[in-house]
């Protein structure tokens, strides 16, 4: 059976966690523990451990257990469609996590080498400027960041709204964002693994 590595109170467990709902897929979940050194070098989770191959990288094992279980709705299989939702899903990984990591590393972790005043507001600005962006694509959508289907892209994206949300900047109003996140959890999966893992 596929083996899940990592607490879900991590956002990136949390993706791989309601990927897995949204395919309907049976896993064991465990806590990392020191044999993670072995299977991934960077002792970060999540990890999966699936017919006795390890993968790790968070977006990955989300394409791999979407592109395995033939769900061609969360990752299509046409070029073009398959590269907006990973489009999205790379934005997220580079742009979106290097803009809010200083300003929740200094709110929520309260972290002493975070403490910089004028580095914590240029990165509310920064990652307030992304998630305008994001809400601007999705007025155009009027429905998922990709289009009108729920796609993995949803996934990744939903859960740093959800980050968002949860530290103490000051937030624009952004509609198009909200009425998505609505959506997002009008879903089972999402209720069980969105919300930073509380229902
Ligand atoms: N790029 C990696 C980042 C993984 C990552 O930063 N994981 C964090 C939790 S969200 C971690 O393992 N931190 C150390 C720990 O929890 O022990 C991915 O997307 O999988």
């Amino acid at each position: 059976m596929l083996k899940i590595l990592g607490k879900s109170t991590s956002i990136n467990v949390r993706k791989v966690l309601w990927t897995c709902a949204e395919l309907g897929l049976p896993y064991e979940h465990a806590m990392q523990d020191d044999s993670l050194l072995a299977v991934n070098p960077n002792r970060l989770v999540p990890v999966i451990v699936d017919d006795g191959q390890a993968l790790w990288e968070s977006n990955t094992i989300c394409r791999y257990l979407a592109g395995k279980h033939g769900r061609t709705d969360l990752l299509p299989s046409e070029p073009m469609a398959r590269a907006q939702v990973e489009k999205w899903m790379d934005w997220q990984a580079t742009e979106l996590n290097n803009a809010w990591r200083y300003a929740f590393m200094a709110l929520i972790r309260h972290s002493p080498a975070h403490a910089d005043p004028a580095a914590i507001a240029a990165s509310a600005a920064e990652w307030n400027r992304l998630m305008t962006l994001l809400d601007a694509q999705l007025a155009g959508t009027g429905a998922y960041v990709c289009g009108d289907e729920f796609t993995l892209a949803d996934i990744v994206l939903g859960l740093s709204h959800n980050r968002w949300q949860s530290t103490p900047i000051e937030r624009p109003a952004l509609p198009a964002l909200q009425a998505w996140a609505d959506r997002l959890g009008a879903r089972p999966a999402y209720r069980q693994h969105g919300a930073n893992g509380v229902p």
